[in-house]
């Protein structure tokens, strides 16, 4: 299939201060459109042309033959799957629910789990992703390299921040951890945080995620 670049949520300059309309134009823009228009050049005429970008990403993770299509494929993902994690006025405590309760028993506290977020975000060396996942029923904090999605390990995606430098340069320079705490304080679209979570009851499912839903804010 083609892949098309899925529109933002939102408008470009909906989560000022937080991420200038400038970082959003030239991160969805330029980068994720970017991968967009590659993978098609990869896959076009071949027999991946006519999976789906959660099949590609589990064909190719372990084939170094495929890392540029498995890239690609990635970062696709990851960056839809982001896009959908904030909105504006966002961010702060998960409302109550039974997320919010997972939370405090996974982790101790909501504060517990913001400390460990930003711990894993700003530890990652180089490019790649933060995120809170599910597996094997229990919550866990990960940080991924470069394009690698939770579900190539078996897990199930709830929330992510990109810490590529083309995420936060533009805003924060070298100031990584000053962007996450942002991203948890000021935009964590929880509601969308929730919804992942609902899907993933009684299953860890990674292999299975689909593309996150559209949903509109701002
Ligand atoms: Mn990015």
């Amino acid at each position: 299939m083609t892949f098309k670049l899925m529109p933002l949520p939102y408008d470009t300059a909906a989560l000022e201060p937080a991420i200038s309309r400038r970082t959003l134009e030239f991160h969805h823009g330029k980068h994720h459109a970017a991968y967009v228009a590659k993978l098609n050049e990869l896959i076009e005429g071949t027999d991946m042309a006519r999976l789906s970008l959660p099949e590609i990403i589990q064909r190719t993770a372990a084939d170094d033959k495929s890392k540029a299509v498995f890239n690609n494929a990635g970062q696709i993902w990851n960056h839809d799957f982001f896009w959908q994690c904030m909105r504006p006025d966002g961010g702060g405590a998960p409302p109550g629910g039974e997320l919010s309760r997972k939370i405090e028993s996974d982790f101790g506290s909501v504060e517990k789990f913001r400390e460990a977020f930003i711990k894993a975000a700003v530890g990652q060396f180089g490019s790649g992703w933060a995120w809170l996942a599910k597996q094997n029923g229990k919550l866990k904090i990960m940080a991924t390299p470069n394009a690698v999605p939770p579900m190539t390990s078996g897990a199930k995606a709830l929330l992510t921040c990109d810490v590529w430098e083309h995420a936060y340069y533009l805003d924060y320079q070298n100031r990584r951890e000053a962007f996450v705490e942002a991203f948890l304080d000021k935009l964590v679209n929880w509601e969308f945080v929730a919804q992942q979570w609902e899907e993933a009851a009684g299953t860890d499912a990674g292999s299975a995620q689909s593309r996150p839903k559209q949903r509109r804010h701002g």
